[in-house]
């Protein structure tokens, strides 16, 4: 240290609640401004990761309220802790895919990730930070454990008393013993970028007439889909709306569904709406697919990703192996066994990808909350799946909605959708989880209506590489025919529960594949309402959220 940075160790006691959910720990912005709040979490970081004395972190944010306050705190902090250097996100940006990547270019020892991804951000909206492993990846429960371990213990963390680094100019700088270097944002994930696709392919694509719309929603990919789609690949100017980072993300909720992406919504319906349209979520991680006047499951959308990516360079060699989140629909199950790949069933969250694809085992995962990535990073990635979409429509040279409706004629369709429940009393929430789960073992063999319950658990996952068990992660029912009915509760939001109703059904027949969602699940939305006496215990007549 030198002089004029001399380290303090803070005296502090454990704050309740610091457990990470199911990705990062998130909370109000209001509650990590209280004194300490960052502090002791990111002290509790490194006290569970002894080993980055000297080594490099990555560290950047999706740009919302408080990351750049909160990086010149962490860094402060690491400085204080002995870390050896550290690769910033030019003005403390960078998306978590484009962090993942830099992780893993770099060798980094780890990374910390400023954002609570789709949650809303602002002064009264949602903080979050993230640790990722030296996979690039999201800490795996045995981290995030020790590190909500070390918040329940802590007496004192370390911190430079001054010093503050200038986000903004690209280049090295020191504070205290350590070094930091600014780096551009987009440039590592933009070559990455380039290496898996045929960018070629893609600017002919766009020089043939082709138009998109790219809805960046005010939040992180705004930078990199311009300088990609924009810049790199030639796509009209004005292709990507929303383009600017903003840290309230313009008031919007940074969530690419049908009912928050709905200025992008609006632009592909109409007789002239471009061919092609996306948007992707606050850190950059999720991504939507529509096609003109035809919007894509995240289900259905892997399941295409998984069919099609041999017309990819990065994956003309063929995928290992797939996996998909348990809620997330079968649609990819029937995809890889005609393929002669293993698919892998997971718990929801990233973090449980990691091993699988760490271990060569799978190439493409993906879950239904719009999450699709591969193992070029080990954490879901928006703007890759649209450029896997770019690539595969360049080749097909189809509509987004001929694929789809080819896709289903060749695999048959799940039908699919989620039912959010959210702000819901704790209590209330649990109460619905626990009813269920004390109904379980009835369930095998019950008829209601036209189903039949094949199976009824609540799914434990053993992680076939190192063997760790992870339990209580949803209620499945499962049908004798295929269908699903599925129960959780959220593990991402900052306040009461929500929880989540998965649904889906599978229909073969071709002559039955323009059905309304809601109505062909209809009846077994009725039963899962029942079987879990929702309206009872919620007192809520209908869902929040349908996806
Ligand atoms: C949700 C999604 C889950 C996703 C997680 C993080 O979790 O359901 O599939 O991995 O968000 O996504 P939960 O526990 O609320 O259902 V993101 O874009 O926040 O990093
Ligand atoms: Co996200």
């Amino acid at each position: 240290m030198t002089a004029h940075h001399p380290a303090l160790q803070i005296e502090t006691r454990p704050i309740d609640g610091q457990r990470p959910g199911t990705s990062g720990l998130r909370k109000t912005v209001t509650q990590f401004r209280q004194p300490g709040y960052l502090e002791n979490f990111i002290q509790s970081i490194f006290d569970a990761m002894p080993g980055i004395t000297g080594q490099t972190l990555v560290l950047g944010g999706d740009g919302r309220t408080f990351n750049r306050e909160a990086i010149q705190v962490i860094l402060r902090m690491a400085a204080a802790n002995g870390v050896g250097r550290v690769l910033l996100g030019q003005h403390g940006i960078l998306s978590t895919p484009a962090a993942s990547a830099v992780i893993r270019k770099h060798q980094a020892f780890g990374g910390i990730i400023l954002s609570a991804s789709h949650n809303p951000g602002g002064e009264d909206g949602d903080f979050g930070v993230k640790f990722n492993i030296a996979n690039g990846g999201p800490a795996p429960e045995k981290v995030t454990e020790a590190i909500f371990s070390k918040t329940r213990q802590i007496t004192r963390y370390n911190i430079l008393a001054e010093g503050g680094v200038d986000l903004h100019r690209l280049g090295a700088q020191a504070l205290g013993d350590m070094t930091i270097d600014v780096i551009d944002s987009v440039d590592d994930y933009a070559q990455l970028m380039r290496r898996l696709f045929d960018f070629p392919a893609i600017r002919n694509l766009f020089s043939s007439g082709f138009r998109m719309r790219f809805d960046a929603m005010h939040a992180v990919t705004g930078p990199y889909a311009k300088a990609i789609l924009e810049g790199m690949l030639g796509a009209a100017e004005g292709t990507v709306m929303n383009a600017i980072p903003l840290p309230d993300f313009g008031g919007g909720h940074p969530d690419p569904n049908l009912v928050h992406a709905h200025e992008l919504v609006a632009a592909l319906s109409g007789a002239d709406a471009p061919d092609f349209g996306a948007a992707s979520d606050g850190d950059g991680d999720r991504n939507m697919i529509i096609g003109q006047n035809f919007y894509v499951t995240p289900s259905d959308s892997l399941a295409v990703l998984v069919a099609n990516a041999r017309l990819a360079p990065g994956y003309a060699h063929g995928l290992a192996g797939v996996a998909r989140s348990m809620p997330t629909s079968q649609a990819a199950d029937r995809v890889a066994l005609a393929l002669g790949l293993t698919c892998y069933e997971t718990p929801t969250g990233w973090k449980f990808f990691g091993n699988l694809m760490d271990a060569g085992l799978v190439s493409l995962c993906g879950e239904e909350s719009f999450g699709t990535g591969s193992d070029h990073v080990r954490e879901k990635d928006g703007l890759w799946a649209v450029l896997l979409w770019l690539n595969i429509l360049a080749e097909r040279r189809q509509s987004v909605e001929q694929i789809l409706r080819e896709h289903w004629r060749t695999y048959g369709r799940n039908y699919y959708s989620r039912h959010d429940y959210e702000g819901l009393p704790s209590e209330a929430a649990d109460g619905v989880m626990e009813h269920l789960r004390a109904r379980l073992p009835d369930l095998t063999g019950c008829h209601f209506g036209r189903f039949t319950v094949e199976r009824a658990d609540d799914f434990a996952y053993v992680d076939p590489v190192d063997d760790s068990v992870s339990s209580g992660q949803g209620i499945r029912i499962i049908f004798t025919d295929g269908s699903r009915i599925v129960f959780r509760l959220s593990g991402t939001g900052t306040v009461g529960a929500t929880l989540r109703l998965y649904i889906e059904q599978f229909e073969p027949d071709p002559t039955r594949h323009d059905l309304d969602t809601q109505i062909v699940l209809a009846d077994l939305i009725g039963l899962a309402e029942q079987l879990g006496e929702v309206k009872q215990r919620t007192g809520r007549a209908a869902p929040t959220v349908i996806t």
